[in-house]
């Protein structure tokens, strides 16, 4: 049977439709995670500090590496959920629930401690803050990015705590020493504090000091970790070192 062909067919065909975009690939957002709290995550791109990693979320969760002698060991794991603290004067901390197995995971570094009476690098420092006699409070070697050639990380500080009534110079300072473009030697400061104190006030003088390594976007080049506080705060900076110097990419603090 022949059927006659009702309705006016259109002059052009219908553009055709777009094809499906690929499913993302779903892959858990990467956090660091120091005495379970995060300090700083990354989400897909982005790398970001432990306020902004957001609540209600599954994590898998990096552990951050002590300087201490060996082999850089960071410990993975799953991380379901995270709680915002309603106490003050931390509510915004974001808290982990770890659960499920941890994973071991050795990095192929090792970690050196180095004496901080070492004469070579209280020298080096010295000269790269400008001050003699210099009180180095952590002495550290690791190869950050596993090229074969080791960075030497440090930190030094001219007091202990937070003095109410001191004068006189207050320095930390938190940095890496390196062989640098055109390999010549650097030093690339990570946190840096001078100041005279005035004998009046704790807040005159403030405090960092290294914590240990990490690798938050999990590339296998280390992060450093450090500490920084005042007067009743501190925080967790996480640094990534680039060609060009040192790179904050993630932190949390907490103080009042
Ligand atoms: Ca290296
Ligand atoms: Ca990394």
């Amino acid at each position: 049977m022949l059927l006659a062909c009702t309705g006016t067919a259109p002059s052009t065909a219908p553009a055709p439709a777009p094809a499906p975009a690929p499913a993302p690939v779903v892959k858990n957002p990467r956090a660091v995670v120091f005495n379970g709290d995060i300090i700083a995550c990354q989400d897909g791109d982005k790398t970001l500090g432990g306020s902004d990693c957001g609540g209600g979320r599954a994590w898998d969760a990096v552990s951050v590496a002590p300087i201490k002698d060996g082999p850089v060991v960071l410990t993975t794991l799953p991380v379901v959920g995270a709680v915002d603290m309603e106490d003050e004067p931390c509510g915004w901390l974001v808290h982990t629930k770890p659960t499920g197995d941890a994973v071991r995971g050795e990095v192929g570094r090792s970690i050196e401690v180095l004496p901080n009476t070492n004469e070579q690098y209280r020298k080096l420092i010295g000269e790269a803050v400008d001050i003699e006699e210099v009180l180095i409070t952590g002495l550290a070697r690791v190869d950050l990015e596993g090229d074969g050639t080791d960075e030497v990380l440090f930190s030094a500080e001219s007091h202990d705590g937070f003095p109410m009534n001191a004068t006189g110079l207050s320095y930390s300072f938190v940095g890496v020493r390196r062989v640098g473009a055109g390999g010549k030697a650097e030093t690339v400061m990570l946190y840096t504090h001078k100041a005279q104190m005035s004998g009046e006030s704790p807040m005159d003088h403030l405090s960092a000091g290294l914590l240990g390594v990490t690798d938050v976007d999990g590339d296998g080049t280390l992060e450093v970790v450090y500490t920084e506080g005042y007067y009743e705060g501190e925080s967790w900076m996480v640094v990534a070192l680039g060609p060009s110097g040192a790179v904050p990419v993630g932190g949390e603090g907490c103080g009042v």
